[in-house]
């Protein structure tokens, strides 16, 4: 019966989703929201017996609660003066437009009324569903109501696996297909029961029971409930707390709609891709007595505008008490950046990143309206002689002012750089944010990139330049001689990608109004000579030879010092689902069909490598979710020895290489081109 559920169940139809465009609209622009940690933890608050007191929502884990010692909490937890209005106006007036609560977070228990469990609110003394009041008072304060949900469950029966130190609670009977259909029967009622929900935000993805292809069963089940619900990217494997699995997914597996980095802001991120830190405003998610290490709001603001600078989402987190009410420390730092946003927001909501790779003063972020942009500077560092430069800029400057300081400022430009005279005191504690309107957009001398898919190449490479302004004038020249000494001047005017069929140095600067205004960009090319393909004979094509070897590692052993388990011949590269504390080891060789530069694609949860003629071509090395490395080597038509080295330690298991000629598909390594 439960395998016919089960399969009921997972046997939806494929979702009418809007694009993802449009139902990410709203997110890009709200740029800021709350996170919100919150249930039955914050009743010890951080403390337990002789456990310590720096615990917060993982303490019934890290101090080692017995689950019917952790559940009497459900008997305590009476949040009296929660008031759902009151934390919505909170995050609007803070300037957040969407506010993520955890409905159940790894502990199990569920802020709502669920007909699944009785480990729910309506089972402690408040018995108010806290979901459904958000719900109700999200909408009255322009806030998007949304939830954070776990996927792992320390209390649920059916979730596998128990925690380590509960040696006492059997698994036997426990069974993951009823626990995913106890998952998607309450992602079902937190998608059907209160309204228009704006992310569903999952958690807990990272433990071996748990597959990408789950992941993607999940997400379409709540686009089947609400087509326009933005899923994060945590129902698959993130990449660990970078969180920055590439949004195309990975080899069998599934990404999400944004990627979501934790405690951490990344230095630069791929252009295109939509992301939100995540972040504590003291050291922990769950409310902990006695922590006071709390961020101070100008360190707070500096991190939203350096988020925001990169195109990213701040989702910044409080830890409400067990009475209901949010920390003090919480409310002043919400407070003060509510009155910056008050003056300030419009450098925040509705702009995009900065079109400037680095500001030595500060961050800046930019908004289209019509043919007009504005230019926001968020400077930290405000000039005490009211002399704020601004290199590499210039365009039609309409007006410029200080946000909250009465009139228009002055601007000069001496050879390219933009100076402003601003007043010489800053105009708030924080970030003063200077706005600059422009006729068109703005143009920043800055030095054109120069990139291609690898700097080697067999017969040819496709060179790709780029500038961040389109008035903006890339022109470059293409140096034969590496050793030249000659000085070349730039004059091509680059149109679209050239092709280098020799060793070269292409160098390339940006002009405007036909004078040069920026360094000059440059890289160097090498036409190689391929591998010489292996003279095989009596290959025995369609397979590899593996060998299984059992072990629990961090990193990649030296497979030549251990015995295998197991040795077998395979017709792919790929790991048995499931396969925990393993490694793994395919030798044999690969045919490729003519000379060129080949690209290999190694995916691997946890770590792997690629040789082929004993290079190291592909390092993945180390602990991590299903991340992909992409390496190149030279390769003459014919058979090239090859080794693909493998190990998981526990969760998901994933290993997949994929090939391609330089330029163009990479496409899984079919039988037809191994052998041993
Ligand atoms: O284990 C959780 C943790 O408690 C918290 O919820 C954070 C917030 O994103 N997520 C997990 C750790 O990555």
């Amino acid at each position: 019966m439960i395998e016919l559920m089960a399969a009921a169940l997972f046997s939806f139809q494929e979702p009418s989703m809007t694009s993802q465009d449009e139902r990410l609209d709203w997110w890009r622009h709200e740029r800021f929201g709350m996170f919100i940690h919150w249930g039955l933890y914050a009743v010890p608050a951080g403390a337990w017996e002789d456990k310590g007191t720096g615990h917060a929502e993982w303490i019934r884990t890290t101090a080692q609660i017995p689950l019917e010692t952790y559940d009497e909490f459900i008997h305590e937890f009476n949040p009296v003066k929660f008031d759902a209005n009151e934390w919505c106006a909170m995050a609007n007036d803070a300037g957040m437009g969407y506010v993520v609560i955890t409905s159940k977070h790894h502990d199990g228990f569920c802020l709502f009324e669920s007909e699944h469990t009785d480990f729910d609110i309506m089972n402690t003394p408040f018995k108010r569903d806290i979901m459904k009041e958000l719900a109700e008072a999200a909408p009255n304060h322009d806030v998007k109501m949304c939830w954070y949900h776990s996927i792992m469950d320390w209390h649920h029966p059916d979730y596998l696996p128990r925690r380590g130190w509960e040696e006492d609670r059997s698994s036997e009977g426990a069974d993951m297909d009823r626990f995913r259909e106890y998952l998607h029967a309450q992602v079902g009622e937190l998608l059907t029961n209160y309204g228009p929900i704006g992310i569903m935000w999952f958690d807990g993805e990272w433990e071996s029971t748990w597959r990408g292809a789950y992941g993607s069963e999940l997400y379409k089940h709540c686009l089947s409930l609400q087509p326009n619900v933005i899923v994060n990217n945590r129902l698959g494997a993130r990449g660990g707390m970078a969180g920055l699995t590439g949004m195309d997914g990975y080899a069998g597996g599934y990404a999400g709609d944004y990627a979501t980095p934790e405690q951490e802001i990344p230095d630069a991120v791929e252009k295109g891709l939509d992301w939100e830190t995540c972040m504590t405003m003291n050291d922990r998610w769950g409310y902990n007595a006695v922590d006071k290490n709390f961020k101070s709001t100008t360190d707070l603001l500096q991190k939203l505008s350096d988020i925001v600078s990169k195109n990213g989402n701040f989702l910044l987190n409080v830890g409400p008490k067990a009475d209901g009410t949010f920390p003090q420390e919480s409310i002043q730092r919400l407070s003060e950046i509510g009155d910056w946003m008050d003056v300030n927001g419009d450098a925040i909501k509705g702009t995009i990143g900065s079109p400037f790779k680095h500001l030595p003063w500060g961050r800046a972020t930019q908004k289209f309206n019509g043919n007009n942009t504005t230019l926001y500077l968020h400077v930290f560092d405000w000039p005490e002689d009211g002399t704020l430069e601004v290199s590499g800029l210039t365009g039609k400057v309409k007006n410029a002012r200080v946000l909250g300081v009465g009139d228009d400022i002055q601007i000069e430009e001496h050879e390219g750089v933009m100076v402003l005279h601003v007043p010489s005191e800053k105009p708030n504690i924080h970030i003063g944010v200077v706005a600059i309107e422009f006729d068109g957009k703005p143009v920043v001398f800055e030095e054109p990139s120069i990139s291609s898919q690898t700097t080697t190449f067999v017969h040819d490479a496709e060179v790709v330049m780029n500038v961040g302004s389109p008035d903006i004038e890339i022109r470059y020249a293409v140096i034969k001689n590496h050793n030249t000494t000659e000085i070349v001047v730039p004059t091509e005017r680059y149109v679209e990608p050239i092709v280098v069929d020799s060793s070269c140095t292409v160098i390339a600067q940006s002009f405007y109004n036909g004078e040069p205004v920026s360094s000059v960009a440059s890289l160097t090319f090498d036409r190689v000579s391929p591998e010489p393909a292996t003279k095989v004979s009596l290959v025995i094509e369609g397979t590899l030879k593996m060998s299984v070897y059992d072990g629990s590692w961090d990193e990649m052993p030296d497979f030549s010092t251990l015995k295998p388990e197991l040795v077998e011949f395979v017709g792919a590269i790929s790991p048995m689902p499931e396969a925990e504390l393993q490694g793994r080891l395919f030798e044999g060789y690969i045919k490729v069909s003519e000379d060129d530069m080949f690209i290999f694609a190694l995916t691997s949860d946890d770590g792997s490598r690629l040789y082929v003629h004993e290079q190291l071509v592909v390092d993945n090395d180390g602990l991590h979710g299903p991340q992909q490395i992409n390496g190149s080597i030279a390769l003459e038509k014919g058979w090239h020895p090859i080794r693909v080295e493998w190990f998981n330690k526990t969760g998901g298991a994933t290993l997949n290489l994929r090939i391609g000629n330089l330029g163009g598909e990479l496409n899984e390594v079919e039988a037809s081109m191994i052998a041993r």
